[in-house]
């Protein structure tokens, strides 16, 4: 397998409005990122992947952009960003811009100018269609955010495509003026000395020409997948893209890839297949629950090992995984797939970490999951900021389709707006993230679960994703070892070894918090432990697991 960095990275990922304010109006800021770099570097991750900070006018939190090349106001200037570029560089931290082209703002000058008239020359940068002989929009679509995926322009009579809110307009990547203004804008920040780019919805660009009604629920929207996910020249595209842009720097690339098969993921990321470098794949935290992405049931732990131990072994060799629990669109880890209660939440945030940073791939770790941080105690529907949930709820509760009784766990199981809460530093007063009034309600739980108390404590969290990150940095069989599960059948336990050469690490993760029965197999009998969550001095023959127990053995 070829070597990269960007196999051997740990990426951090940095949700702007929420990190750190720097000036006090309650809103995450550059210079608020720029204090925070040397934790970062205490941390020990080598690559940041920054959420959009470009201009917008904040329908969906900056991925709505109305300018490429434009600082957001609330977030600071370009002299900022080219301050923490240099900066994070320093500290040999690289930085990966989030790039959304599938769309952009309807307050982008593109689209100001293209919803003008016919005849603009902007007209073709988005896709516009007649309406029905009724007047009813082009087809059945239904837009992520809810609602139709077609809204009606008075100024020309005819209707754009959204896949995402109104305020979104999808670009029309057919129009090969549209693909060179992205790529010069690409290659603007690339000269700028940036390190790569996450693609937001980089699998929607393309659609098929035909764009005929979906497969709808009696009274719902109907579903655009098949028209616009992994359409028919997203291949070609991103070629072009690898080509005209990211082949001529170092770069690491990531595509955010809902929806993406093994045999998609291997075209996107292929070794040799000279698209991205890795993508995301959602299967692990896309399961549909009762109503759509909206339910309150546990991800079982016998559809978490064959699924990601599906993506490591269908991917060796041929394309590289990506590893996350969490990001700015998914509730907290902990809350999700472990136990937030006082008694197991740092046990078991430990067990999570270390199940999914043994496994290949390059980790991404969502801002605050190093300190175990938890799900909001939402209250009611004035909590929600987020577009999404606040959609949701009109969607399901307000139209009456169902009560807000059986609704609200679903709801606050899974809103957005969880991993949105701003960044626990402290013990005072809006835990340290601002001095002013933070856009976001703070977690009540910052007393105590905070950076500055996690830091000082040899056993937090934090200390022990430090380790697991270090540990990455000195086992090579940890990034290039073959991945092979263990105890398939067991209920309890996720138990996987990584070989390399003559190297070996058994991995063991009591995902429940029962206690339960491990054999240590002879060949490890002697082996080092290099992390665990509990204390246990020997690692032989039968041993009873506690609760969320891990650690990991190595050996030679
Ligand atoms: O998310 C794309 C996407 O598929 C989301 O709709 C996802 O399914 C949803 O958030 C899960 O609840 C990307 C960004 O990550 C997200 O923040 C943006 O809102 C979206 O694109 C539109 O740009
Ligand atoms: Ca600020």
């Amino acid at each position: 397998m070829n070597q990269a960095w960007w196999k051997e990275a740990v990426v951090y990922q940095i949700y702007p409005r929420s990190f750190m304010d720097g000036n006090g109006d309650g809103i995450g800021d550059i210079r608020g990122i720029i204090g925070r770099l040397d934790y970062l570097k205490t941390l020990g991750i080598d690559v940041i992947w920054l959420s959009p900070v470009y201009q917008s006018p904040n329908d969906d939190n900056g991925y709505d952009i109305s300018d490429y090349q434009a600082i957001m106001k609330e977030f600071g200037t370009m002299e900022d960003f080219d301050e923490m570029l240099e900066e994070a560089h320093k500290r040999g931290i690289r930085i990966v811009m989030d790039l959304v082209v599938n769309h952009t703002s309807d307050e982008h000058r593109w689209f100001m100018e293209s919803r003008k008239i016919k005849e603009n020359s902007y007209r073709d940068y988005y896709i516009w269609r007649e309406p029905r002989e009724d007047g009813s929009a082009p087809n059945n679509w239904g837009a992520c955010f809810g609602g139709s995926a077609w809204a009606y322009d008075e100024n020309t009579g005819m209707y754009y495509l959204h896949l995402f809110s109104k305020k979104q307009p999808d670009l029309n990547w057919e129009n090969p003026k549209v693909r060179d203004e992205i790529y010069d804008m690409m290659t603007w920040w690339c000269d700028k000395g940036i390190d790569g780019f996450r693609m937001d919805v980089i699998s929607m660009i393309s659609k098929t020409a035909e764009m005929p009604d979906g497969q709808a629920q009696e009274g719902s929207y109907g579903d655009f997948g098949p028209f616009c996910v992994h359409g028919p020249r997203v291949h070609e595209y991103l070629q072009e893209m690898n080509q005209k842009v990211l082949s001529k720097y170092d770069l690491m690339t990531v595509g955010e890839t809902s929806g993406v098969t093994i045999d998609q993921a291997k075209r996107y990321a292929g070794e040799d297949s000279h698209e991205l470098d890795m993508v995301f794949q959602f299967e692990h935290v896309e399961s549909d629950g009762k109503f759509g992405k909206w339910t309150d049931e546990k991800v079982p732990l016998s559809f978490l090992k064959e699924n990601l131990s599906k993506w490591q072994n269908e991917l060796y060799g041929k394309a590289w995984n990506s590893l996350f629990w969490d990001n700015h669109d998914q509730p907290r880890a902990v809350s999700r797939f472990g136990d937030d209660s006082v008694k197991y939440r740092e046990t078991s945030a430990k067990m999570l970490a270390t199940l999914l940073h043994m496994m290949q791939g390059t980790p991404y770790i969502y801002q605050g999951e190093e300190l175990g941080m938890t799900n909001f105690p939402f209250q009611s529907k004035e909590d929600f900021h987020d577009i999404e949930s606040i959609h949701a709820y009109e969607d399901w509760v307000e139209s009456g389709k169902v009560s807000l009784e059986e609704f609200w766990p679903c709801l606050i199981n899974k809103s957005r707006d969880n991993a949105r809460t701003p960044v626990q530093w402290d013990d005072s007063e809006n835990a340290g993230f601002t001095t002013g009034i933070p856009w976001i309600r703070v977690n009540p739980n910052y007393e105590t679960i905070n950076a500055e108390a996690e830091l000082k404590d040899e056993n937090s969290v934090f200390h022990y994703y430090r380790k697991l990150i270090s540990l990455r940095k000195k086992y090579p069989v940890i990034v290039y070892g073959k991945y092979d599960l263990q105890l398939e059948e067991d209920e309890n336990i996720f138990a996987y070894t990584r070989t390399l050469d003559d190297e070996q690490i058994f991995v063991v993760c009591n995902y429940t918090e029962s206690s339960c029965k491990v054999l240590i197999p002879s060949e490890f009998a002697n082996g080092q432990c290099l992390i665990s969550n509990y204390d246990r001095s020997r690692y032989e023959g039968e041993i009873e697991l506690s609760p969320y127990e891990a650690f990991v053995l190595y050996r030679k």
